[in-house]
């Protein structure tokens, strides 16, 4: 007896669960327009799976290669890859709670961690550029120019809005093209439906897509788990109104985060965890909204307006971040410097700034 379902909600590749007598496995169709070379993207996660279990991470993705050895199968034109099912775990799509997002910090935390002696430069640039903000605002301005769906009318306030951010593109780059910030191995994808969780213990087990694991920056995970995370609403949500940063949860993400990380991020790393939400944030909401411009090609979408809606919601987001912005400072050096006098952070307790400025 065997299923084969339709599993999860990635906007890129399309997963399936395989239920047999034995056992269950994941099946992914790897997405070609998006992974130009899918033999590299496999590549990468066969590093990077076998580092993390030889780390003791025994509820992990592992691969499950075909009969003949190798780590993906072409068949009639597409590319297909067979991954373990991690037993008694679930993702959310939303943090349900600020514990649970605690959670999630300190898996993305281990995540680095576990990777700090990993040889960064064995790995493929399967997505060049992936985080460069400022090459992200090329192409923003390429799709408009050429404007292939007659589309640019359409979104007039967001071109307006994006042009005037140019210069916040910059501020990750920048410093990471002068080795400001050091090159580390980076996952580049950590949404929370990129997390499972123990069904049981609550816990942060494993951080799965590994499809985007490649040299980077520990300031693209930071960003990129909040900008889901601890965003009020979902990540397209149409109402503007509903899209806040929550700073609790920001709070909590970061604790979990430097209790693991405190040891080996440099100060400018940790200068730069705020600036990278706003940057990361700014991002997607271009990307986003370039997609848009470009006929939807690249995110999976569920209406005809759907990428515009995201890119909206993700440029509400970075106001709300802005506006935040001073407070979201001050509580990455409070709970820096808690960590680092390991003193305990109760997150119950909401900060003093939090709550009274
Ligand atoms: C895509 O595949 P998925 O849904 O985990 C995208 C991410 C975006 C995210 C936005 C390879 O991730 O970069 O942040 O959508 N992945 C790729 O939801 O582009
Ligand atoms: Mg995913």
């Amino acid at each position: 007896m065997i299923s084969v379902l339709p599993y999860g909600n990635g906007l890129v590749n399309k997963t399936f669960l395989v239920t047999t007598t034995k056992q269950k496995y994941i099946i992914q169709e790897i997405n070609k327009t998006v992974f130009k070379n899918p033999h590299l993207v496999m590549h990468n996660i066969d590093l990077i799976t076998n580092h993390l279990r030889n780390k003791g991470n025994e509820r992990s993705l592992k691969i499950i290669k075909t009969k003949t050895g190798r780590n993906y199968l072409f068949l009639k034109g597409k590319y297909y890859r067979c991954y373990n099912y991690i037993e008694g775990t679930v993702c959310f799509d939303k943090a349900t709670d600020i514990n649970q997002f605690y959670q999630v910090g300190k898996a993305v935390g281990k995540f680095q961690k576990d990777l700090i002696d990993f040889d960064v430069d064995k790995l493929a640039d399967t997505i060049p550029n992936f985080h460069n903000t400022p090459h992200r605002f090329e192409q923003f301005l390429e799709a408009l120019k050429e404007d292939p769906m007659k589309r640019a009318e359409l979104v007039r306030p967001e071109t307006r809005f994006v042009l005037k951010h140019y210069q916040t593109t910059k501020i990750l780059e920048d410093q990471i093209k002068q080795n400001k910030i050091p090159k580390r191995v980076s996952h580049n994808d950590t949404k929370l439906n990129n997390v499972r969780f123990d069904i049981e213990t609550k816990e942060a087990v494993c951080l799965v897509d590994l499809d985007t694991v490649m040299a980077g920056s520990v300031l693209y995970d930071f960003g990129d788990a909040i900008r889901i995370g601890a965003a009020s609403s979902y990540e397209d949500e149409p109402d503007l109104s509903k899209m806040t940063i929550d700073l609790n949860y920001f709070q909590a993400f970061s604790v979990g985060f430097l209790e693991t990380t405190i040891d080996f991020l440099t100060p400018d790393e940790i200068d730069n965890l705020v600036n990278s939400v706003k940057v990361i944030t700014l991002e997607c909401g271009i990307r986003f909204l370039t997609d848009f411009l470009n006929g939807d090609s690249y995110f999976r979408i569920e209406y005809p307006l759907h990428n515009l809606i995201r890119a909206r919601a993700q440029f509400k987001l970075f106001q709300e971040i802005e506006k935040k912005e001073k407070l979201m400072k001050e509580i990455i050096n409070n709970v820096a410097s808690k960590v680092m006098n390991a003193q305990e952070v109760n997150l119950e307790l909401l900060f003093f700034i939090v709550n009274f400025k």
